[in-house]
């Protein structure tokens, strides 16, 4: 069976130069997603009990999928009891050193000062940068809880300078929030955590409800129900909502060569394995021979079966798999065309092989870089592209959270130096009244 073999749980494996291009391309493609309709035509009727019937609907439906039958109010505001934030000191150690560097490297993408050009003499243009107003964050519950989710969505929205930050995660069955998850709303200024999860909690966020403020924008990874509900709302012209970015299940890239230890390896392709049975992990070997191929899949099993999640992980080494090539180039061509969420880069040079990285949500690089600490701590975002939209899409970052807004400011001499150029192009368009805000003003016929 596929995940398996010889008794172990291992990964198929692909020698690049004994299969056609056109074999590998499949390899490459991602194993294609349920049936969006059917996900699409559970999501509607919930999405429109929210938006009709507000927070009734929305604690019906939490009392069903989420059992919290005893919750009564679906939002708990700012600020937090802090016995809903009781949290082993360690803990809130380990979250205030996170907060504090992702804080640092979300401060740094901030553009303080406009950019001013003048195009021509007189004609000066402009863009200067805005905070979305209100956002709508999204903390799965699930198989983990995670507040390193509300820390990635939140910190740069507290940087941005948003006026208003909500937070929506599933309650526990006994209606509590996670009181990691509390603290780390409490530590980024979010000013209420709603408390439900799938496609009822992005309906509130998108539409409002008695308690809950309609948002601006919904940002934050999650199932499908979560996923097809931002996509509903941001195509409901009348919602008045955007998304962060379209979103499929986490994935991994590794690129490692001969100088590369095979258990960090190992390590780091179970890393992103044990989130769940759809994940997909990729090796790329370089240059390796069967020794060392055998040696990283020695440490796969082995990492493996000490796991807690194993189950989860079996699953998507399923459809998980290693190829083989020769060079370097090799490896970052299909790396590219497969443009990963994450890349990690155990290879000698490893920096300088960033400079080959086309596509990728982010990058890992070196043999003291793991996946988790950008997950976690770095201070790198972890909510990435997916499913191969890191070709298109970046990940959540500063920009996520603001508008650049521009602005033209004309002298009456630099109206004089573009006016003929307005004047000729409304004219070929035979727009009249347009060549006419400039005729009127230049006092010409
Ligand atoms: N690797 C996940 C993020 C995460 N890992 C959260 C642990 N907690 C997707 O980038
Ligand atoms: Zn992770």
């Amino acid at each position: 069976p596929a995940g398996i073999k010889d008794g172990k749980i291992a990964m198929k494996r692909y020698i690049t130069a004994k299969e056609t291009p056109e074999a590998i391309q499949a390899a490459l493609q991602r194993p294609s997603q349920r049936s969006s309709e059917k996900i699409l035509s559970i999501c509607h009727p919930i999405i429109d009990a929210v938006k009709t019937r507000g927070d009734a609907a929305l604690l019906e439906y939490t009392h069903k999928f989420e059992k919290a039958t005893s919750l009564t109010t679906p939002v708990l505001k700012a600020p937090f009891p802090e016995s809903l934030m009781q949290l082993a000191p360690e803990t809130i150690k380990a979250i205030d050193t996170s907060f504090e560097n992702i804080r640092k490297f979300h401060a740094a993408q901030k553009e303080d000062k406009p950019l001013v050009v003048e195009t021509m003499p007189g004609v000066v243009c402009s863009r200067f940068v805005r905070p979305i107003e209100r956002v709508g964050l999204y903390v799965p519950g699930g198989t983990a809880v995670l507040p390193s989710t509300a820390l990635m969505l939140g910190v740069p929205a507290m940087v941005a300078g948003c006026k208003r930050v909500l937070l929506a995660t599933p309650p526990r069955a006994d209606g509590s929030p996670t009181p990691e998850v509390v603290y780390a709303a409490h530590k980024v200024g979010a000013e209420a955590i709603v408390l439900a999860g799938g496609a009822q909690a992005v309906a509130a966020l998108a539409y409002g409800t008695e308690s809950v403020a309609k948002v601006d924008k919904i940002l934050g990874p999650g199932n499908q129900f979560v996923t097809a509900a931002k996509m509903i709302v941001s195509n409901d012209t009348n919602a008045g909502v955007s998304i962060d970015m379209p979103a499929g299940p986490s994935e991994v890239l590794v690129i490692a060569d001969a100088t590369a230890n095979p258990a960090f390896v190992a390590s780091d392709l179970l890393s992103q394995a044990e989130h769940g049975v759809d994940s997909q992990v990729i090796l790329i070997a370089v240059g390796l021979n069967e020794a060392q191929l055998t040696a990283i899949e020695d440490e796969l099993d082995r990492q493996a079966n000490a796991l807690p999640r194993v189950d989860i992980v079996r699953g998507a080494i399923a459809h998980s798999f290693t190829l083989v090539v020769e060079t370097i180039e090799e490896a970052m061509k299909l790396s590219n065309d497969y443009a990963p969420e994450h890349l990690i880069l155990q290879v000698q040079n490893a920096e300088a092989v960033v400079d080959y990285v086309e596509n990728a949500g982010s990058v890992f690089v070196g043999p003291w870089t793991p996946e988790s600490v950008g997950d976690y701590s770095a201070g790198v975002n972890h909510s990435l592209p997916t499913f191969g939209y890191a070709k298109q899409y970046s990940g959540v970052n500063l920009g996520s959270y603001v508008k650049h807004i521009t602005s033209a400011n004309l002298t009456q001499q630099g109206l004089v130096n573009v006016g003929g150029a307005v004047m000729e192009l409304a004219r070929v368009e035979e727009l009249e009244a347009h060549r006419r805000a400039v005729s009127i003003r230049l006092g010409v016929a």
